[in-house]
């Protein structure tokens, strides 16, 4: 069948061919949910080391909406601990190997989805993608990332839909950085700046001095380190808060408040407030601002951005 994206695996922007298609793609299936079930018969497998809500229920929606049959697992809790050393000599405590595990399970599976953040402590390890570059050299079938250590697509793809639909010409797009009192992945804002750099968006991020992103996710967007100013007139303000990357993990010392308020909104030009949940209320943005806030939407449309990405999959892999 013929394919736009002509997808193998889904991890990272660089996957998909034509984003504008992917994302109307997406777009027509919110509309109609059920035109295609050509995962009739197929099985996707959803391999989770971590928490998730709308990652596991969308993904999971998605593949029933396609006719596939769902299979989840929560490794970290119901399986055996899994050991990711090359060469490891397993008489400790880690019972299985990342290779034989991904082996078997993808032997069960059309399609698999693994999610595996950061372990904050070793950006080398972080960003070299340990585990998900396992399971793409071990599995026999298409991997899907479900936000890996360094990025989400996934989420980045619902919220380039998310934009899209209010349909804004070169819309001002702001990510902000925003508190938290525990260490977060830098995976969705490196992301989103990967996927919102593809579409004519000026794109401001403002952050803390110290808080700047790895450069290849930085380059050719505009730093603002006055979030008031940098809000000014801004069509978007996307917040999510993210550990240390130059000061790698950490959280650092920071003066000023930068919880998101409505006085701060208020010099939008009536500035839509996106965020990726879960978020921490009164701590990253007020209630006030969540409560009018275009976040449930986002969270809807993770279900046809994960199907539009199944469906380019299995279009390739058919
Ligand atoms: C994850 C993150 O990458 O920031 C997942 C976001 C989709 N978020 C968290 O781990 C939040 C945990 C917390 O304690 O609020």
């Amino acid at each position: 069948m013929w394919n736009i994206n002509n997808m193998k695996n889904f991890t990272s922007v660089h996957d998909a061919e034509d984003i504008p298609k992917l994302v109307e793609e997406a777009i027509r299936l919110k509309a109609d949910p059920l035109q295609s079930r050509i995962g009739h018969n197929k099985t996707l497998g959803l391999i989770f080391f971590n928490p998730s809500l709308r990652t596991r229920l969308s993904a999971q929606k998605a593949g029933y909406n396609l006719g596939m049959n769902v299979i989840v697992m929560n490794v970290d809790k119901d399986g055996w601990k899994i050991e990711f050393e090359d060469g490891a000599v397993m008489n400790g405590d880690s019972q299985e190997h990342i290779r034989d595990a991904v082996k078997v399970i993808s032997s069960y599976v059309d399609v698999l989805g693994v999610r595996t953040f950061p372990e904050l402590q070793s950006r080398e390890d972080d960003y070299s993608e340990k585990v998900l570059r396992q399971f793409m050299e071990y599995s026999e079938v298409p991997v899907i990332s479900l936000e890996s250590a360094t990025l989400h697509p996934l989420q980045s793809l619902a919220d380039l839909v998310t934009i899209e639909e209010y349909l804004i010409k070169k819309p001002k797009v702001v990510l902000s950085w925003a508190p938290h009192p525990k260490a977060l992945p830098q995976a969705v804002p490196n992301s989103f700046l990967q996927w919102i750099k593809k579409t004519d968006a000026h794109v401001v991020l403002t952050c803390p001095k110290g808080y700047e992103l790895a450069d290849e996710f930085m380059n050719g967007v505009e730093v603002i380190h006055d979030q008031y100013e940098a809000f000014e007139k801004a069509d978007f303000i996307y917040a999510k808060n993210w550990s240390g990357y130059h000061d790698y993990g950490k959280i650092l010392p920071v003066e000023e408040d930068w919880t998101i308020t409505k006085d701060k909104m208020d010099v939008t030009r009536q500035g839509k407030f996106m965020h990726c949940l879960p978020i921490r209320r009164n701590v990253v943005a007020t209630d006030e601002v969540i409560d009018h806030s275009i976040v449930y939407q986002q969270a809807k449309n993770r279900e046809c951005s994960a199907q539009a990405v199944l469906k380019n999959i299995l279009e390739s892999h058919g």
